[in-house]
């Protein structure tokens, strides 16, 4: 009896033993399934392609919904299977598949809008009253010798233009800017509705694709549409 049942306790123990086994055996396969779920992204969605199909083991361009893509165009840029980038206006995609700055690109300057003061500093614009006649010089770059108007838009406390403005690089833009005055033209002498004044934009003023400028004495405010050609 003593060795049946030794037989018997050996039995259960082994059991047991087992059954730790495919326990841990289980939780195991649990923690394998919840890292794979972690680990593996879920389709992306567009066309129901594979993400993994995508990678820098057979794209040399850039990923985009997990399809391999030439990595060379702004609204996709990126190599070594990387996720495609889109790049920002001042960028461009380099021959390197990479955003940055695109010092050579052309500009538009032109100056939409604005606002000037109801009086010239406490004096009619115009023998007579009357409102000003509006109108924006330009020098670009601000170095300029020669410059650029717009035309004048006649008795006008809020003038609008879509001609005479200027083109210019990005580097130009970037580092000299381009220089502008306000002008209410006169039979005989302009009165200025700004002084002259260097504007130097930003790269976050080139991305949004306007800067709003105001300047004394009497221009409130002019809005310049910064256009990349
Ligand atoms: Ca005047
Ligand atoms: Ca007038």
């Amino acid at each position: 009896l003593d060795e049946i049942n030794s037989i018997v306790l050996l039995l259960i123990e082994s059991m047991r033993g087992q059954l730790r086994n495919m326990s841990v055996t289980v939780f195991a396969v649990l923690v394998s399934c919840a890292s794979r779920t972690v680990d593996e992204p879920k389709d992306s969605g567009g066309a129901g392609m594979d993400a993994a199909s995508c990678s820098s083991a057979n794209c040399a361009g850039c990923c985009s919904n997990g399809v391999c893509q030439p990595g060379t165009i702004q609204a996709a840029c990126g190599r070594n299977g990387a996720t495609c980038a889109t790049c920002s206006p001042v960028q461009a995609c380099t021959a390197a598949q990479s955003c940055a700055l695109d010092p050579t690109s052309k500009w538009r300057i032109q100056p939409t809008s604005a606002q000037v003061a109801s009086t010239n500093q406490g004096s009619d614009w115009d023998i007579g009253g009357g409102a000003p006649d509006p109108f924006v010089e330009l020098w670009c770059p601000s170095t300029a010798a020669t410059s650029v108007r717009t035309p004048t838009v006649n008795d006008s406390y809020m003038p609008t233009w879509s001609s005479g403005g200027c083109t210019m690089t990005e580097i130009d833009l970037l580092s000299v800017g381009f220089a502008v005055a306000v002008w209410d033209e006169d039979v005989s002498v302009n009165d200025p509705i700004s002084g002259k004044g260097t504007i130097a934009p930003t790269e976050a003023n080139l991305n949004a694709a306007f800067i709003n400028l105001t300047a004394m004495p009497t221009l409130i405010t002019m809005t310049v549409a910064l256009e990349k050609q």
